[in-house]
């Protein structure tokens, strides 16, 4: 028998096909109450940074929280160990980085960027596992005359990224006036080598 729960299990979409498994955006990955656990323990157990960038010709705080963990490192803090499995199971990648975003309110946002591919294994996957409040995500082809995309990231979703799409298109998550909480992202890639 098909439980209630597989009927109204919600379907994965594709926000861009390339021959890489483009963009899918996977909802409710995580169950909810693990979602909601991983959110407070990453809250409260990780070393959250500042970090300055030169904007023109001023140093600016850029406008979230993050920090950064290698899987071989050992003793990550919970909930990395047990995120580091499930995110490799769901993108089927043998992801060793993880970077955490700490978007604190609608004034923490990331800047429409492709993520730096140069110490990446190519071909592989980058996974975003959101928790907390959900947060807008906007998809922009860097080329040509291609739609602008809006995907809402809902905690325990988790939004797989080909390495490909990377040369094609970029991705942020921009400032918004009501967004109801802080948000984590959890974004796992595979680095080459010592990267
Ligand atoms: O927080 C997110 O969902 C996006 C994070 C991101 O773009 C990055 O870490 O490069």
């Amino acid at each position: 028998m098909v439980s209630q729960q597989a009927l109204f299990a919600p379907e994965p979409v594709t926000l861009l096909h390339d021959e890489e498994g483009g963009i899918r955006y996977l909802p409710e990955s995580i169950p909810a109450a693990t979602a909601q656990q991983w959110f407070e323990e990453s809250l409260r157990n990780t070393g959250w940074l500042s970090r300055q960038r030169m904007m023109y010709d001023r140093e600016v705080a850029v406008p979230r929280l993050i920090a950064t963990f290698a899987r071989e490192a050992g003793d990550l803090p919970a909930p990395l160990g047990e995120a580091f499995e499930a995110a490799r199971a769901l993108a089927g990648a043998p992801f060793n980085r993880v970077g955490l975003n700490l978007y604190r309110d609608g004034n923490d946002s990331v800047a429409l960027h492709s993520d730096k591919t140069d110490k990446l294994v190519p071909a592989q996957p980058i996974a975003i596992v959101s928790l907390g409040a959900s947060r807008r995500m906007s998809i922009r082809p860097k080329a040509g005359s291609g739609r602008i995309v809006h995907i809402e990231l809902e905690p325990g979703s988790c939004l797989v990224m080909s390495y490909a799409s990377q040369f094609t298109h970029e991705h942020g998550i921009p400032k918004l006036g009501d967004v109801s909480g802080p948000r984590i992202s959890l974004a796992f890639r595979c680095f080459s080598g010592q990267g």
